[in-house]
Order: structure tokens, then C-alpha cells, then sequence
């Protein structure tokens, strides 16, 4: 009797042994599967957020020029710059036909040489065109990003009408300063 009271005790403490290892061993087993799942959320998450914070930072990269047309002006939102990308954005306000030509020269605002027809030459000693928002019509507006290196620019509008109207002429020019 009393020896088949021992080998109950005996085999209740077994199985309450063997069901603390299994669980346990089941516990463990669990944790780490869940420690690799938590890391491959947290990776594409990250990634994403790289992803998408990097054509942000390129386009911030680029000093931003509003500049207004209108007859007859060219009136640009900064009128000095630090050198490197810069993207202008022509906007015509006026009711004609307006460009924005970008020449590099050290020449004053109304001091550009300028053809029979009124027109400035884009390209001569002291004097380069970089880039241009080319013809927008009324209430067009138009972008040009340039890589501008440190010196003095004008942006003119360049057109001549069919009646001989040079804009340039006319007043359609002005200085921005690049350093
Ligand atoms: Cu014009």
C-alpha cells in the first residue's frame, strides 16, 4: 500500500516535470520565430520611408525663382541666389507673348547689344545664354532648372513682334546676382 502510494507521487511529479519542459520548450520555440517577423516589418518600413524622403530632398536642393512676365517686366521673387541648381518658374501675367531667357553677362540692365530687329544676340563676348522658359502664352506658366555658377545674370524676354516690338526694348529685363 504504501509503496504504491510512492510510485503515484513519484509518477505525478514525472509528469508535471515532463509537462513544464514541453512547455517550456514550446515557448521558446514560439518567442523565436516572432523576434525574425518583427524585424522584416520593421525593415520595409524603413526602407519605404528612405524611399520617400529622397526625391524630397533633391528637388529641396534647388533654389526656387518665381518670376512674373507681364508687359513689360520681368520681375523674379530673389533677386540674389547662391550658385548651384536653381529652378525658375516664368509665369506670363500679362496678355501678350512672353519668354525668359537666363544670359550670364556683366552687362547693365539695358546695356545688351541688340540686332536691326531689337532682338539680343544669345550668345557673344560678355554675354551667354544658359537656358530659357521659351514662349508661354497668356496665363502660361513655365519651369527651367539651370546649374548656375557665382556671377551676374539678366533674365529678358527676348521677343519682337511681328509690328517691330522688341520686349527687351520695351523694358523686359532684369538682374539677378549669383555668389
Ligand atoms: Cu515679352
Amino acid at each position: 500500500m504504501g509503496v504504491l502510494i510512492w510510485q503515484r507521487g513519484r509518477a505525478r511529479l514525472g509528469a508535471v516535470l515532463t509537462a513544464s519542459l514541453f512547455v517550456a520548450a514550446c515557448s521558446g520555440a514560439a518567442t523565436t520565430p516572432a523576434a525574425p517577423t518583427t524585424a522584416a516589418t520593421a525593415q520595409p518600413t524603413t526602407a519605404a520611408t528612405a524611399a520617400a524622403t529622397a526625391p524630397a530632398a533633391t528637388t529641396a536642393g534647388a533654389t526656387a525663382v518665381d518670376v512674373t512676365l507681364q508687359e513689360w517686366s520681368v520681375a523674379p521673387s530673389l533677386t540674389t541666389i547662391p550658385a548651384g541648381s536653381v529652378t525658375f518658374t516664368a509665369k506670363n501675367v500679362g496678355t501678350e507673348p512672353h519668354e525668359m531667357v537666363v544670359l550670364k553677362t556683366d552687362l547693365g540692365l539695358l546695356e545688351l547689344p541688340t540686332g536691326s530687329d531689337g532682338k539680343v544676340p544669345e550668345e557673344g563676348p560678355n554675354l551667354k545664354a544658359m537656358g530659357e522658359v521659351s514662349e508661354l502664352a497668356a496665363g502660361v506658366t513655365g519651369s527651367v532648372t539651370l546649374d548656375l555658377a557665382p556671377g551676374h545674370y539678366l533674365l529678358i524676354c527676348n521677343i519682337v513682334d511681328a509690328d517691330g516690338t522688341a520686349h527687351y526694348g520695351k523694358g523686359m529685363t532684369s538682374a539677378i546676382i549669383v555668389n
